[in-house]
């Protein structure tokens, strides 16, 4: 489904035409650098077509799809400028339907990555209903390629396949961690993420297991293509390795049926619209 003529179509233009299948205006390799100060103001300035809450839609041709993308999230301010600053225009040249939702989480009780990302796609949803896809992204990493499309595709999509700290290679053959995205369809049919991985590791493995074992299969843009650069950071704090991760991904098949958008529980605490993003405070509780 894609969004309705009305939107964006003036009684006096002609009707728009379907975006086209590999977007004109790409530009390929891109050159990525954390080095040069960067700013809100300079975002902004320099992206005075996307809307209020982070939104934008192309105004030259009825996109495919629409698409959220979910940032999970705590004291990242600093990395939150670049990646505003490289993906807006990214997205744009991608001729996207999207809007920027950060999913940030209230307090200093232990982080918890895939909780955030159900409370997104829930939150998104009731934003606008008419999203059809879902990304996943950190907020440290930046694609180095244009071609790299954020959208849906026909299995469940993972996009940082080449991370400058992996040496540009696939760490592990199911490695779906960083940056990822899937249908509504294929989020539902998994019963979204599991909300029991507290502090840092493994809900990545486990979101691989719930695809692979409810039929689907990961599908990746090529190596040369699906590369990224990371905003090198230390660890943060109440972020620590989560021992239990190891016994936990053994347990995918039992658990992704009572564990996942079906049993989340969460308080909203403030939804704010800033100009380049959506902010989405929340308190998702802690570990039992
Ligand atoms: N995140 C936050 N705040 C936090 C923790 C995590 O925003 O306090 C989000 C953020 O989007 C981040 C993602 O969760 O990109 C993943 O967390 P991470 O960046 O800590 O994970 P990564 O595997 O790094 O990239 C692990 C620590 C590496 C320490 C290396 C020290 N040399």
């Amino acid at each position: 489904p894609s969004a309705k003529p009305s939107t964006n179509q003036s009684a006096t233009e002609k009707p728009l035409q379907p975006c086209q299948e590999t977007p004109p205006g790409l530009v390929g390799r891109l050159l990525i650098e954390f080095s040069s100060p960067m700013s809100m103001e300079r975002v902004q300035r320099e992206n005075p077509d996307v809307r209020q809450g982070g939104k934008y839609t192309p105004p030259d041709c009825l996109p495919r799809q629409k698409v959220a993308i979910l940032i999970p999230f705590r004291h990242r301010e600093h990395h939150l400028k670049y990646w505003l600053h490289y993906l807006h225009p990214i997205l744009r040249r991608q001729k996207v339907a999207y809007g920027i939702y950060i999913i940030n989480q209230f307090g200093e009780d232990t982080f918890n990555r895939a909780k955030l990302l159900n409370v997104g796609f829930l939150e998104a949803l009731k934003d606008d209903e008419e999203y059809d896809c879902f990304i996943f992204s950190d907020v440290d990493l930046i694609p180095m390629d244009d071609r790299n499309l954020y959208r849906c595709y026909e299995q469940p999509r993972h996009f940082a396949v080449g991370m400058d700290k992996f040496g540009f290679r696939l760490p592990y053959a199911g490695y779906f961690g960083g940056v990822s995205g899937l249908s509504k369809s294929q989020f539902l049919k998994i019963n979204g993420f599991p909300n029991e991985y507290w502090g840092w590791g493994g809900e990545d493995d486990d979101i691989f297991n719930r695809i692979s074992l409810n039929g689907m299969k990961v599908s990746r843009p090529d190596i040369r293509i699906g590369r990224y650069r990371m905003i090198k950071h230390e660890r943060d704090k109440h972020n620590e390795p989560n021992p239990q991760r190891f016994t936990k991904i053994q347990n995918t098949k039992m658990t992704m049926k009572r564990d996942g958008i079906s049993s989340l529980q969460y308080r909203l605490v403030e939804v704010s619209r800033q100009p380049m993003y959506t902010n989405i405070t929340v308190e998702i509780g802690r570990p039992p």
